[in-house]
């Protein structure tokens, strides 16, 4: 028999965002020759990507950094308590230069091909440009919101003037002062999108095919004297998000809507209402994700206060939605956006009356008139979590394809794994607890580096689940979605995405369950050392 070339690497990483950070840190302590390839110039993930004038997330900064690392908690200062892109990104670097990673990453790399080699167990990777890499274990940091969208309309590459979607905004910035601007899309990207640029612009459109609910994020300054405080409680607040089901520092209210009066519950929604971050959804009453009964009254609470914030009362109904509850999609928070429609030169196109026919040279023609603009914004989002894996051709055992195998939804165990992919984790990957992000994905590294050492340390080289397993987890992220109101209603969180073929129909496309039954889940098959997996 012809010897098999020695393999490049252990691992390979595909992906220099977060996951593909921590995952490469994993892998280093385990003394292994890793490789991280990253389609981007730099590190970042998401936040190399979404340059976005506005982008910052919405969850709080204290429980979004790294926990693992004492050095990077107490030499790293978050400026503000929802951080903002740019300061986002300068961690990431930070982190990077602290312990010398970008040695084994290669940047501008985008993989088109990985191919499992069933004789020598191992992958094989192609870039765009041909380059090769091949390793025992491959590692997916793709990122659940990569993939970006384009209405599908016709003539998007007609405009003669410029145009970006949000996820692809020049690193150098665009001058926007005196320009007539769109945007279309009215998601969280479009939401902190519109905020912040309708000052800056000459006139500005919004075209909103469905609105969405919004509540203020109420970002604040972090002193000094601050973050010299919340070093001293980051212990507390990483433990608190080891015990909440998001992995937030929000915990849900005990209580049901109807268990207290009305004075009551309307006094803790306008709390909740006041207070920073999510806690609207993530601290009401439990029933609000599953009483639809319930949903309505929180709902109609927030519709009250956009009416109140709107000055032209058919406006501010248009920005209230009709077809779905507060919290059953992701719920973007805002600063001063409603009242962004009380200026003169902010217009609102509602494409339910008045649909988008098509993008021309000049603007955008809609059923009633062509808007004729300087520059397009497309906010109009992701084909999110398997729309990065569908960008890559996975090819497993007897050539089994990823995208052939998942186009009906996708199919894993524990939602790191996937049956006929040995060697294969995913992190962020579909079915897989997500939540406060990095919480999620410093679990995930560490139940995927877990296993790769046992593997390496045993000479075991394939490692896949059975059918069986697969067939368990399917059917238990199946019966943890049953009656959550999030699930009847369309958005990337159920997999719809009416610009993608194949994306028209709602799936279970995310594990419901809570993180702490997941991590329960997860933490058991680990301790039983991965009897039922297929090991060899
Ligand atoms: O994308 P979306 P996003 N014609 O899919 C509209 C995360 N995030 O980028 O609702 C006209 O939510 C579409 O309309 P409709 C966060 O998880 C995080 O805003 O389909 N409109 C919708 O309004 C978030 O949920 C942060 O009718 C079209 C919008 O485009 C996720 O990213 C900050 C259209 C898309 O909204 C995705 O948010 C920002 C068309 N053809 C985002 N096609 C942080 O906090 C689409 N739309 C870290």
């Amino acid at each position: 028999m012809v010897p098999e070339p020695p393999l490049d690497y252990d691992v390979i990483i595909i992906g220099a965002g977060l996951s593909g950070i921590y995952s490469l840190i994993k892998m280093r302590e385990l003394g292994l020759r890793v490789k991280v390839i990253e389609a981007g110039s730099q590190v970042g993930g998401t936040w190399y990507w979404n340059r976005y004038p506005g982008a910052r997330f919405d969850s709080e900064s204290v429980s979004y950094g790294f926990s693992f690392s004492k050095e990077i908690l107490d030499e790293w200062k978050w400026d503000e308590s929802f951080s903002p892109q740019p300061d986002t990104e300068r961690y990431c670097n930070f982190v990077c230069d602290k312990f010398n990673l970008r040695t084994d990453m290669q940047f501008d790399t985008r993989i088109q091909t990985a191919q499992y080699h069933a004789r020598s167990r191992s992958w094989q990777l192609t870039s765009e440009s041909g380059e090769t890499f091949t390793s025992r274990f491959l590692i997916t940091a793709l990122g659940p919101l990569t993939s970006a969208t384009l209405p599908n309309v016709p003539g998007v590459h007609d405009f003669k003037g410029q145009s970006f979607h949000t996820s692809r905004w020049p690193a150098g910035g665009v001058d926007l002062s005196n320009k007539r601007v769109a945007v279309i899309g009215t998601g969280a990207t479009g939401i902190q999108t519109i905020q912040t640029i309708a000052k800056d612009v000459g006139h500005l459109t919004v075209f909103q095919r469905q609105p969405n609910w919004s509540k203020p994020l109420h970002n604040t300054k972090i002193s000094d004297e601050e973050m010299a405080k919340i070093r001293l409680r980051y212990p507390e607040i990483f433990q608190r998000c080891k015990e909440t089901s998001n992995a937030f520092i929000h915990s849900e209210d005990p209580r049901n809507t109807f268990d207290v009066s009305q004075e009551e519950r309307e006094a803790l929604w306008e709390t909740l209402y006041a207070t920073p971050g999510f806690g609207i959804i993530l601290s009401n009453f439990k029933d609000i994700h599953t009483n639809k009964a319930a949903n309505d009254l929180v709902s109609e609470f927030v519709a009250n206060k956009i009416r109140s914030r709107v000055n032209d009362p058919i406006v501010a109904e248009k920005l209230i939605p009709t077809n779905h509850g507060v919290g059953t999609k992701r719920l973007p928070l805002e600063t001063h956006y409603f009242e962004v429609y009380n200026q003169p030169n902010v217009d609102l196109v509602d494409l339910r009356d008045t649909p988008i026919e098509c993008i021309t040279e000049k603007g955008i023609k809609t059923t009633e008139k062509e808007h004729e603009f300087d520059i397009i914004i497309y906010a109009t989002g992701f084909d999110a979590i398997t729309g990065a894996f569908d960008a890559v051709n996975f090819i497993g055992v007897n050539d089994v394809k990823l995208r052939d195998m998942w186009k009906a939804g996708p199919q894993t165990y524990l939602g790191m794994t996937v049956e006929n992919f040995p060697n294969m984790f995913m992190i962020m990957g579909p079915h897989q607890a997500m939540g406060n992000i990095p919480r999620s994905i410093e679990y995930a590294v560490g139940w995927v580096s877990q296993l790769i050492a046992y593997c390496h340390k045993r000479g075991i080289t394939w490692v896949e689940p059975t059918p069986e397993l697969t067939d368990e987890w399917s059917t238990h992220v199946n019966n943890c979605a049953v009656g959550l109101l999030s699930n009847d209603v369309d958005s990337w969180l159920t997999g719809v995405n009416k610009n993608v073929a194949g994306r028209q129909k709602r799936i279970i496309l995310r594990y419901q369950g809570g993180i702490l039954v997941f991590r329960k889940y997860c933490d058991g098959v680990q301790a039983s050392q991965y009897a039922k997996m297929k090991l060899l």
